[in-house]
Protein backbone atom coordinates (compact mmCIF):
# COMPACT_ATOMS: atom_id res chain seq x y z
CA UNK A 1 0.00 0.00 0.00
CA UNK A 2 1.15 3.99 -0.59
CA UNK A 3 2.91 5.24 2.47
CA UNK A 4 3.96 8.81 3.29
CA UNK A 5 7.02 9.85 2.60
CA UNK A 6 8.43 7.70 -0.67
CA UNK A 7 9.14 9.61 -3.89
CA UNK A 8 8.84 6.70 -6.55
CA UNK A 9 6.70 5.36 -9.26
CA UNK A 10 3.35 4.17 -7.65
CA UNK A 11 2.71 0.52 -8.43
CA UNK A 12 -1.23 -0.62 -9.85
CA UNK A 13 -2.63 -3.57 -8.17
CA UNK A 14 -3.38 -5.69 -11.33
CA UNK A 15 -2.03 -8.90 -10.65
CA UNK A 16 -3.20 -8.43 -6.79
CA UNK A 17 -6.79 -7.52 -8.57
CA UNK A 18 -6.88 -10.49 -10.57
CA UNK A 19 -5.64 -13.21 -7.95
CA UNK A 20 -9.09 -12.04 -5.39
CA UNK A 21 -11.27 -12.11 -8.35
CA UNK A 22 -10.48 -15.80 -8.92
CA UNK A 23 -10.39 -15.93 -5.01
CA UNK A 24 -13.39 -15.01 -4.11
CA UNK A 25 -14.72 -12.90 -6.35
CA UNK A 26 -15.43 -10.18 -3.82
CA UNK A 27 -14.23 -7.43 -6.31
CA UNK A 28 -17.75 -7.97 -8.51
CA UNK A 29 -19.28 -6.25 -5.66
CA UNK A 30 -20.84 -3.26 -6.87
CA UNK A 31 -18.94 -0.06 -4.79
CA UNK A 32 -19.49 3.64 -4.31
CA UNK A 33 -16.81 4.66 -2.17
CA UNK A 34 -16.60 1.74 -0.44
CA UNK A 35 -20.48 1.74 -0.21
CA UNK A 36 -22.96 -0.61 -1.42
CA UNK A 37 -24.53 1.32 -4.59
CA UNK A 38 -27.76 1.93 -3.10
CA UNK A 39 -29.56 3.48 -5.53
CA UNK A 40 -32.20 2.62 -8.37
CA UNK A 41 -32.15 4.27 -11.67
CA UNK A 42 -35.37 3.98 -14.43
CA UNK A 43 -34.12 1.94 -17.68
CA UNK A 44 -35.87 1.62 -21.17
CA UNK A 45 -37.53 4.61 -21.71
CA UNK A 46 -37.77 5.95 -25.31
CA UNK A 47 -34.25 7.48 -26.55
CA UNK A 48 -34.69 10.68 -26.62
CA UNK A 49 -33.12 13.63 -28.82
CA UNK A 50 -30.69 16.07 -27.15
CA UNK A 51 -32.56 19.47 -27.06
CA UNK A 52 -31.02 22.06 -29.53
CA UNK A 53 -29.41 25.34 -28.07
CA UNK A 54 -31.58 27.74 -30.14
CA UNK A 55 -29.79 30.13 -33.04
CA UNK A 56 -30.88 33.51 -31.83
CA UNK A 57 -28.76 35.27 -34.61
CA UNK A 58 -31.22 35.93 -38.23
CA UNK A 59 -28.19 36.87 -40.31
CA UNK A 60 -26.79 33.67 -42.30
CA UNK A 61 -23.82 32.24 -41.18
CA UNK A 62 -23.69 33.86 -37.36
CA UNK A 63 -25.11 31.17 -34.67
CA UNK A 64 -25.43 33.11 -31.46
CA UNK A 65 -26.78 31.80 -28.49
CA UNK A 66 -26.51 32.01 -24.43
CA UNK A 67 -25.17 29.06 -22.25
CA UNK A 68 -26.00 29.67 -18.55
CA UNK A 69 -23.67 27.22 -15.90
CA UNK A 70 -26.17 27.10 -12.54
CA UNK A 71 -27.20 25.06 -10.10
CA UNK A 72 -30.27 23.19 -11.30
CA UNK A 73 -32.21 20.40 -9.72
CA UNK A 74 -32.99 17.51 -12.00
CA UNK A 75 -34.36 13.81 -11.43
CA UNK A 76 -33.00 11.59 -13.72
CA UNK A 77 -34.68 8.64 -13.37
CA UNK A 78 -34.01 7.75 -9.48
CA UNK A 79 -37.32 8.96 -8.50
CA UNK A 80 -35.78 12.26 -6.48
CA UNK A 81 -34.75 15.00 -7.10
CA UNK A 82 -30.54 15.47 -7.60
CA UNK A 83 -28.79 18.82 -7.39
CA UNK A 84 -26.79 19.18 -10.67
CA UNK A 85 -24.57 21.72 -12.07
CA UNK A 86 -26.28 22.08 -15.50
CA UNK A 87 -25.79 23.98 -19.07
CA UNK A 88 -29.08 26.00 -19.25
CA UNK A 89 -30.74 23.31 -16.31
CA UNK A 90 -30.29 20.45 -18.91
CA UNK A 91 -27.86 17.13 -18.50
CA UNK A 92 -26.00 16.86 -20.53
CA UNK A 93 -25.74 20.52 -21.61
CA UNK A 94 -27.71 21.70 -25.26
CA UNK A 95 -26.39 20.20 -28.43
CA UNK A 96 -24.91 22.97 -30.26
CA UNK A 97 -25.57 22.77 -34.10
CA UNK A 98 -23.40 25.08 -36.06
CA UNK A 99 -21.85 24.51 -40.00
CA UNK A 100 -18.04 25.04 -41.13
CA UNK A 101 -17.47 28.74 -41.99
CA UNK A 102 -19.97 30.02 -39.46
CA UNK A 103 -19.39 33.18 -36.52
CA UNK A 104 -20.12 32.05 -33.09
CA UNK A 105 -20.75 34.03 -30.61
CA UNK A 106 -21.65 32.28 -27.08
CA UNK A 107 -22.53 34.43 -23.80
CA UNK A 108 -21.24 32.33 -21.13
CA UNK A 109 -22.54 33.32 -17.73
CA UNK A 110 -21.19 31.53 -14.52
CA UNK A 111 -23.62 31.14 -11.83
CA UNK A 112 -22.05 28.24 -10.05
CA UNK A 113 -21.89 29.20 -6.59
CA UNK A 114 -18.54 29.99 -5.06
CA UNK A 115 -16.41 28.50 -8.25
CA UNK A 116 -14.46 29.93 -11.42
CA UNK A 117 -15.52 28.70 -14.77
CA UNK A 118 -14.72 28.28 -18.24
CA UNK A 119 -16.20 26.98 -21.36
CA UNK A 120 -13.32 24.94 -23.54
CA UNK A 121 -14.38 23.97 -26.87
CA UNK A 122 -12.57 20.08 -27.30
CA UNK A 123 -11.08 19.78 -30.41
CA UNK A 124 -12.27 23.03 -32.05
CA UNK A 125 -9.56 24.84 -33.84
CA UNK A 126 -10.76 28.09 -31.69
CA UNK A 127 -8.12 31.04 -31.17
CA UNK A 128 -6.24 30.00 -28.15
CA UNK A 129 -7.91 33.43 -26.35
CA UNK A 130 -11.64 32.20 -26.94
CA UNK A 131 -10.78 28.57 -25.46
CA UNK A 132 -11.76 28.28 -22.26
CA UNK A 133 -8.00 28.44 -21.11
CA UNK A 134 -7.36 27.88 -17.04
CA UNK A 135 -5.79 30.70 -17.37
CA UNK A 136 -8.73 33.20 -18.84
CA UNK A 137 -11.16 32.16 -15.47
CA UNK A 138 -14.70 33.47 -15.32
CA UNK A 139 -15.76 34.60 -12.11
CA UNK A 140 -18.78 33.47 -10.21
CA UNK A 141 -21.33 36.09 -10.98
CA UNK A 142 -20.10 37.30 -13.80
CA UNK A 143 -20.39 36.12 -17.60
CA UNK A 144 -17.74 35.83 -20.94
CA UNK A 145 -18.70 36.05 -24.86
CA UNK A 146 -17.10 33.58 -26.74
CA UNK A 147 -16.38 34.19 -30.20
CA UNK A 148 -14.98 32.36 -33.45
CA UNK A 149 -15.47 31.16 -36.48
CA UNK A 150 -15.26 27.52 -37.63
CA UNK A 151 -13.09 27.20 -40.42
CA UNK A 152 -14.52 25.59 -43.79
CA UNK A 153 -12.96 22.52 -43.45
CA UNK A 154 -14.09 21.50 -39.76
CA UNK A 155 -17.15 19.95 -39.65
CA UNK A 156 -16.90 16.98 -36.30
CA UNK A 157 -18.29 15.78 -33.32
CA UNK A 158 -16.55 18.31 -30.97
CA UNK A 159 -17.79 19.10 -27.34
CA UNK A 160 -17.97 22.00 -24.81
CA UNK A 161 -17.15 21.57 -21.23
CA UNK A 162 -15.69 23.82 -18.22
CA UNK A 163 -12.12 23.97 -17.98
CA UNK A 164 -10.48 26.17 -14.76
CA UNK A 165 -7.64 25.46 -12.69
CA UNK A 166 -7.92 22.08 -10.24
CA UNK A 167 -11.95 22.29 -10.92
CA UNK A 168 -12.38 20.67 -13.82
CA UNK A 169 -12.82 17.32 -12.70
CA UNK A 170 -15.40 18.38 -9.97
CA UNK A 171 -17.73 21.00 -12.57
CA UNK A 172 -17.45 18.03 -15.18
CA UNK A 173 -19.26 14.68 -12.74
CA UNK A 174 -21.16 17.33 -11.11
CA UNK A 175 -23.15 17.46 -15.03
CA UNK A 176 -22.06 20.58 -16.78
CA UNK A 177 -20.96 19.22 -20.51
CA UNK A 178 -22.26 19.18 -24.16
CA UNK A 179 -22.03 18.09 -27.49
CA UNK A 180 -20.77 20.59 -30.48
CA UNK A 181 -21.69 19.77 -33.75
CA UNK A 182 -20.21 21.44 -36.50
CA UNK A 183 -21.67 20.21 -40.23
CA UNK A 184 -20.41 20.50 -43.36
CA UNK A 185 -21.38 22.59 -46.28
CA UNK A 186 -22.54 19.72 -48.18
CA UNK A 187 -22.68 16.38 -46.50
CA UNK A 188 -21.64 12.66 -48.34
CA UNK A 189 -23.78 10.81 -45.93
CA UNK A 190 -27.14 9.90 -47.87
CA UNK A 191 -29.94 11.40 -46.29
CA UNK A 192 -31.90 7.59 -45.61
CA UNK A 193 -29.19 7.48 -42.88
CA UNK A 194 -30.77 7.58 -39.18
CA UNK A 195 -28.70 10.32 -37.15
CA UNK A 196 -28.07 9.44 -33.84
CA UNK A 197 -26.23 11.34 -31.09
CA UNK A 198 -24.90 8.70 -27.94
CA UNK A 199 -23.65 11.09 -25.65
CA UNK A 200 -22.31 8.94 -22.85
CA UNK A 201 -21.48 10.40 -19.56
CA UNK A 202 -21.43 8.34 -16.40
CA UNK A 203 -22.79 9.75 -12.72
CA UNK A 204 -22.21 8.20 -9.17
CA UNK A 205 -25.11 9.74 -6.44
CA UNK A 206 -25.47 8.69 -2.64
CA UNK A 207 -28.84 7.10 -1.07
CA UNK A 208 -30.00 10.60 -0.76
CA UNK A 209 -29.82 11.44 -4.66
CA UNK A 210 -26.71 14.20 -3.95
CA UNK A 211 -23.79 13.56 -5.81
CA UNK A 212 -20.41 13.08 -3.73
CA UNK A 213 -17.26 14.78 -3.98
CA UNK A 214 -14.57 13.02 -4.77
CA UNK A 215 -12.57 10.80 -2.55
CA UNK A 216 -9.09 9.34 -2.45
CA UNK A 217 -9.77 6.31 -4.97
CA UNK A 218 -10.80 8.81 -7.53
CA UNK A 219 -8.15 11.20 -6.78
CA UNK A 220 -5.79 8.29 -7.69
CA UNK A 221 -8.27 6.88 -10.71
CA UNK A 222 -9.97 9.49 -12.22
CA UNK A 223 -13.75 9.21 -10.79
CA UNK A 224 -16.31 6.54 -11.90
CA UNK A 225 -19.45 6.81 -11.93
CA UNK A 226 -21.87 3.60 -11.06
CA UNK A 227 -24.39 4.79 -13.21
CA UNK A 228 -24.02 5.16 -17.59
CA UNK A 229 -26.29 7.54 -19.28
CA UNK A 230 -26.94 8.07 -23.02
CA UNK A 231 -28.38 11.48 -23.20
CA UNK A 232 -29.32 11.57 -19.61
CA UNK A 233 -30.96 8.54 -19.83
CA UNK A 234 -29.93 5.16 -18.51
CA UNK A 235 -30.24 2.28 -20.94
CA UNK A 236 -32.68 3.93 -23.26
CA UNK A 237 -34.57 2.41 -25.96
CA UNK A 238 -34.51 2.93 -29.72
CA UNK A 239 -37.41 2.09 -31.84
CA UNK A 240 -36.33 1.42 -35.66
CA UNK A 241 -37.49 -0.77 -38.62
CA UNK A 242 -35.34 -4.16 -39.26
CA UNK A 243 -32.44 -3.26 -41.61
CA UNK A 244 -32.60 0.42 -41.06
CA UNK A 245 -28.91 2.16 -41.26
CA UNK A 246 -28.23 3.82 -38.33
CA UNK A 247 -25.30 6.69 -38.16
CA UNK A 248 -24.14 6.87 -34.19
CA UNK A 249 -21.95 10.01 -32.75
CA UNK A 250 -20.32 8.14 -29.93
CA UNK A 251 -19.25 10.44 -27.12
CA UNK A 252 -17.30 9.30 -24.01
CA UNK A 253 -17.78 12.33 -21.64
CA UNK A 254 -16.73 10.80 -18.69
CA UNK A 255 -14.52 12.01 -16.37
CA UNK A 256 -12.50 8.72 -16.45
CA UNK A 257 -14.59 5.44 -17.74
CA UNK A 258 -12.93 3.81 -20.51
CA UNK A 259 -15.73 2.76 -23.10
CA UNK A 260 -15.15 -0.45 -25.11
CA UNK A 261 -18.10 -0.28 -26.99
CA UNK A 262 -19.94 -2.88 -29.13
CA UNK A 263 -23.44 -3.65 -30.60
CA UNK A 264 -24.33 -7.14 -30.07
CA UNK A 265 -23.72 -9.51 -33.33
CA UNK A 266 -23.33 -6.35 -35.43
CA UNK A 267 -19.80 -4.81 -36.93
CA UNK A 268 -19.42 -0.87 -36.73
CA UNK A 269 -18.12 0.73 -40.31
CA UNK A 270 -16.20 3.87 -39.02
CA UNK A 271 -16.99 6.79 -40.87
CA UNK A 272 -15.61 9.39 -38.09
CA UNK A 273 -12.56 10.51 -35.51
CA UNK A 274 -12.64 13.61 -32.79
CA UNK A 275 -12.12 15.84 -36.14
CA UNK A 276 -14.92 14.51 -38.86
CA UNK A 277 -14.89 12.01 -41.53
CA UNK A 278 -12.08 9.41 -42.33
CA UNK A 279 -11.21 9.51 -46.15
CA UNK A 280 -13.12 6.57 -46.70
CA UNK A 281 -15.55 4.17 -44.74
CA UNK A 282 -13.50 1.60 -42.29
CA UNK A 283 -15.83 -1.47 -42.07
CA UNK A 284 -15.77 -4.64 -40.20
CA UNK A 285 -15.01 -3.34 -36.35
CA UNK A 286 -16.57 -5.60 -33.76
CA UNK A 287 -15.32 -3.10 -31.21
CA UNK A 288 -14.18 0.71 -31.09
CA UNK A 289 -12.51 1.78 -27.67
CA UNK A 290 -12.99 5.12 -26.76
CA UNK A 291 -10.66 7.08 -23.86
CA UNK A 292 -12.21 9.66 -21.69
CA UNK A 293 -12.82 12.85 -24.12
CA UNK A 294 -12.58 11.03 -27.69
CA UNK A 295 -15.60 10.24 -29.81
CA UNK A 296 -16.33 7.94 -33.01
CA UNK A 297 -19.02 8.24 -35.89
CA UNK A 298 -19.97 4.87 -36.65
CA UNK A 299 -22.68 3.29 -39.60
CA UNK A 300 -24.64 0.36 -37.89
CA UNK A 301 -27.20 -1.96 -40.70
CA UNK A 302 -29.28 -3.61 -38.49
CA UNK A 303 -29.51 -6.83 -39.28
CA UNK A 304 -32.03 -8.95 -36.41
CA UNK A 305 -35.74 -9.28 -37.63
CA UNK A 306 -39.06 -7.49 -36.43
CA UNK A 307 -39.24 -7.95 -32.62
CA UNK A 308 -35.76 -8.33 -32.02
CA UNK A 309 -33.53 -6.61 -29.91
CA UNK A 310 -29.75 -5.29 -30.18
CA UNK A 311 -27.92 -4.23 -27.41
CA UNK A 312 -24.98 -1.22 -27.27
CA UNK A 313 -22.71 -2.18 -24.69
CA UNK A 314 -19.53 -1.47 -23.07
CA UNK A 315 -17.21 -4.51 -22.30
CA UNK A 316 -14.48 -4.74 -19.61
CA UNK A 317 -11.57 -2.70 -20.13
CA UNK A 318 -8.17 -3.22 -17.86
CA UNK A 319 -6.77 0.63 -17.80
CA UNK A 320 -4.69 -0.22 -14.69
CA UNK A 321 -6.07 0.29 -11.24
CA UNK A 322 -4.17 2.36 -7.97
CA UNK A 323 -4.98 0.95 -4.54
CA UNK A 324 -8.91 -0.26 -3.58
CA UNK A 325 -11.91 0.64 -4.77
CA UNK A 326 -11.73 -1.17 -8.10
CA UNK A 327 -15.07 -0.32 -9.98
CA UNK A 328 -16.59 -4.18 -10.94
CA UNK A 329 -14.73 -5.46 -14.41
CA UNK A 330 -18.10 -6.33 -16.35
CA UNK A 331 -19.91 -5.72 -19.30
CA UNK A 332 -22.73 -3.08 -19.23
CA UNK A 333 -25.79 -1.95 -21.76
CA UNK A 334 -26.00 1.78 -22.78
CA UNK A 335 -28.51 1.61 -24.95
CA UNK A 336 -31.40 -1.00 -26.52
CA UNK A 337 -31.93 -1.05 -30.21
CA UNK A 338 -35.69 -1.95 -30.44
CA UNK A 339 -36.65 -3.52 -34.35
CA UNK A 340 -39.85 -3.45 -34.89
CA UNK A 341 -42.12 -3.06 -38.06
CA UNK A 342 -41.95 -3.56 -41.83
CA UNK A 343 -38.17 -4.21 -43.09
CA UNK A 344 -36.29 -1.57 -44.91
CA UNK A 345 -33.59 -1.58 -47.12
CA UNK A 346 -30.20 -1.07 -45.72
CA UNK A 347 -28.48 2.25 -47.00
CA UNK A 348 -25.50 2.52 -49.02
CA UNK A 349 -22.29 4.14 -47.98
CA UNK A 350 -19.86 6.56 -50.12
CA UNK A 351 -17.10 5.42 -51.29
CA UNK A 352 -15.27 8.63 -50.36
CA UNK A 353 -15.86 10.92 -47.47
CA UNK A 354 -13.54 13.54 -47.82
CA UNK A 355 -9.89 14.26 -48.94
CA UNK A 356 -7.40 14.71 -45.58
CA UNK A 357 -4.25 16.17 -46.43
CA UNK A 358 -1.07 13.64 -44.25
CA UNK A 359 1.25 16.27 -42.22
CA UNK A 360 4.14 16.45 -43.79
CA UNK A 361 7.85 15.95 -42.79
CA UNK A 362 8.20 17.26 -39.31
CA UNK A 363 10.33 20.20 -38.41
CA UNK A 364 10.78 19.20 -34.39
CA UNK A 365 10.61 16.75 -32.63
CA UNK A 366 9.47 16.94 -28.89
CA UNK A 367 9.04 13.85 -26.36
CA UNK A 368 6.51 13.94 -23.68
CA UNK A 369 6.65 11.23 -20.72
CA UNK A 370 3.60 10.76 -18.31
CA UNK A 371 4.27 10.17 -14.70
CA UNK A 372 3.28 9.22 -11.08
CA UNK A 373 5.00 10.23 -8.09
CA UNK A 374 4.31 9.99 -4.46
CA UNK A 375 4.64 13.49 -2.84
CA UNK A 376 8.02 14.18 -1.25
CA UNK A 377 7.84 14.05 2.88
CA UNK A 378 4.51 14.98 4.47
CA UNK A 379 3.54 16.36 0.73
CA UNK A 380 0.43 17.86 1.23
CA UNK A 381 1.74 21.48 1.90
CA UNK A 382 2.20 21.67 -2.13
CA UNK A 383 1.19 25.16 -3.18
CA UNK A 384 1.49 25.32 -6.88
CA UNK A 385 -0.04 22.33 -9.93
CA UNK A 386 -0.71 19.83 -6.87
CA UNK A 387 -3.57 18.27 -5.28
CA UNK A 388 -6.03 20.38 -2.76
CA UNK A 389 -5.03 19.30 0.78
CA UNK A 390 -7.99 19.76 1.65
CA UNK A 391 -9.68 16.53 0.40
CA UNK A 392 -6.71 14.21 1.25
CA UNK A 393 -5.67 12.32 4.30
CA UNK A 394 -2.33 13.12 4.96
CA UNK A 395 0.41 11.47 3.25
CA UNK A 396 -2.13 9.28 0.43
CA UNK A 397 -1.79 11.11 -2.56
CA UNK A 398 0.00 11.05 -5.27
CA UNK A 399 1.12 13.64 -8.45
CA UNK A 400 0.47 13.40 -12.23
CA UNK A 401 3.34 14.64 -13.97
CA UNK A 402 4.00 15.41 -17.47
CA UNK A 403 8.38 15.50 -18.07
CA UNK A 404 8.81 15.45 -14.15
CA UNK A 405 6.44 18.20 -13.52
CA UNK A 406 3.20 19.30 -12.44
CA UNK A 407 1.34 22.44 -13.99
CA UNK A 408 2.11 25.31 -13.06
CA UNK A 409 0.10 28.07 -14.06
CA UNK A 410 2.37 31.26 -15.62
CA UNK A 411 4.75 28.23 -16.87
CA UNK A 412 5.17 28.19 -20.21
CA UNK A 413 6.26 24.20 -20.60
CA UNK A 414 6.89 24.47 -24.70
CA UNK A 415 7.09 26.21 -27.13
CA UNK A 416 6.36 25.84 -31.00
CA UNK A 417 6.16 27.91 -34.38
CA UNK A 418 2.42 27.98 -36.01
CA UNK A 419 2.45 26.62 -39.37
CA UNK A 420 5.30 23.98 -38.45
CA UNK A 421 4.60 20.08 -38.66
CA UNK A 422 5.93 18.28 -35.64
CA UNK A 423 6.41 14.83 -34.33
CA UNK A 424 5.36 14.35 -31.00
CA UNK A 425 6.22 11.62 -28.97
CA UNK A 426 4.08 10.53 -26.10
CA UNK A 427 5.63 8.00 -23.90
CA UNK A 428 3.69 6.29 -20.85
CA UNK A 429 5.65 4.41 -18.71
CA UNK A 430 3.31 4.52 -15.86
CA UNK A 431 0.87 1.57 -14.93
CA UNK A 432 -2.13 2.91 -15.75
CA UNK A 433 -3.50 4.15 -19.35
CA UNK A 434 -3.73 8.54 -19.85
CA UNK A 435 -5.70 9.60 -22.81
CA UNK A 436 -3.93 12.44 -24.32
CA UNK A 437 -5.56 15.95 -25.51
CA UNK A 438 -3.87 18.77 -27.02
CA UNK A 439 -5.75 21.97 -27.53
CA UNK A 440 -6.05 23.84 -30.72
CA UNK A 441 -5.89 21.66 -33.28
CA UNK A 442 -6.27 18.21 -34.60
CA UNK A 443 -3.32 15.68 -35.10
CA UNK A 444 -2.68 12.64 -37.31
CA UNK A 445 -1.59 9.74 -35.31
CA UNK A 446 1.39 7.73 -37.12
CA UNK A 447 2.48 4.88 -34.73
CA UNK A 448 1.69 2.88 -31.79
CA UNK A 449 4.74 0.99 -30.08
CA UNK A 450 4.70 -1.42 -26.98
CA UNK A 451 7.17 -4.07 -26.00
CA UNK A 452 9.67 -2.78 -28.76
CA UNK A 453 6.87 -3.79 -31.74
CA UNK A 454 5.80 -0.98 -34.05
CA UNK A 455 2.25 -0.67 -35.80
CA UNK A 456 1.50 1.94 -38.02
CA UNK A 457 -1.84 4.28 -38.09
CA UNK A 458 -3.77 1.73 -41.41
CA UNK A 459 -5.65 5.40 -42.34
CA UNK A 460 -5.23 9.12 -41.74
CA UNK A 461 -7.22 10.43 -39.39
CA UNK A 462 -7.61 13.52 -37.08
CA UNK A 463 -7.58 12.84 -33.75
CA UNK A 464 -7.86 15.50 -30.64
CA UNK A 465 -7.46 13.12 -28.14
CA UNK A 466 -5.20 9.45 -28.07
CA UNK A 467 -4.47 6.88 -25.40
CA UNK A 468 -1.45 6.14 -24.61
CA UNK A 469 -1.88 2.57 -22.86
CA UNK A 470 0.35 1.40 -20.20
CA UNK A 471 3.87 1.20 -21.29
CA UNK A 472 3.02 2.30 -25.09
CA UNK A 473 4.83 5.19 -26.89
CA UNK A 474 2.55 7.41 -29.35
CA UNK A 475 3.85 8.92 -32.27
CA UNK A 476 1.44 11.77 -33.81
CA UNK A 477 1.56 14.77 -36.48
CA UNK A 478 0.87 17.96 -34.97
CA UNK A 479 0.60 21.81 -36.64
CA UNK A 480 -0.27 24.27 -34.83
CA UNK A 481 -1.69 27.49 -37.12
CA UNK A 482 -2.91 29.79 -34.20
CA UNK A 483 -0.51 31.63 -32.34
CA UNK A 484 -0.76 31.51 -28.17
CA UNK A 485 -0.90 29.57 -25.14
CA UNK A 486 -2.53 25.68 -25.90
CA UNK A 487 -3.35 23.25 -22.83
CA UNK A 488 -2.16 19.55 -23.50
CA UNK A 489 -2.88 17.40 -20.44
CA UNK A 490 -4.33 13.49 -19.28
CA UNK A 491 -8.26 13.94 -20.03
CA UNK A 492 -9.06 11.93 -17.43
CA UNK A 493 -9.60 14.68 -15.27
CA UNK A 494 -8.91 14.22 -11.72
CA UNK A 495 -4.99 13.81 -13.10
CA UNK A 496 -5.33 16.71 -14.96
CA UNK A 497 -6.43 18.80 -12.03
CA UNK A 498 -3.49 17.06 -10.21
CA UNK A 499 -1.01 18.43 -12.39
CA UNK A 500 -0.67 15.93 -15.56
CA UNK A 501 -0.61 19.03 -17.79
CA UNK A 502 1.65 21.90 -19.85
CA UNK A 503 1.31 24.60 -21.78
CA UNK A 504 2.12 24.94 -25.27
CA UNK A 505 3.38 28.38 -26.18
CA UNK A 506 2.66 28.35 -29.90
CA UNK A 507 4.61 32.08 -31.66
CU1 LIG B 1 -4.20 10.23 -16.52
Amino acid sequence: MLSVGLAGPLRSTKDSRASMTTMGGMSETPTVGGQAKPVTIRTGQPLRALPKLVNQSKTPGVFEASLTAAPARLDVGAGQQTEFWAYNGMIPGPLIEASAGDRVRILFENRIPGQVSTIHWHGMPVPAAQDGNPMSPVTSGSGHVYEFVLPADSAGSYWYHPHPHRLSAEQVYRGLAGAFIVNPKSDPLPRDIHHIMAFITDLRLSATGAIPADDMVDLMNGREGDHLFVNGQQNPVLTLAPGSTCRFRLYNATNARYLRLAFEDHEMTLIGTDGGYVESPVPGLREVLLSPAERADVIVTFRRGSGRTVALQTLPYERGWMGGGKPPSQTLSLLTVRLAGVPVRAAALPARLRKIEELGTPGAIKRLEFGEQMPMGDGMSMSDGGMDPTKMGRGMAAQFLINGKAFKMGRVDLTTKAGQVELWEVVNPTDMDHPFHLHGTQFQVTERERNGSKTKTPYLAWKDTVNIASAETVRLKVRQDMKGLRMYHCHILEHEDQGMMGVLDVI
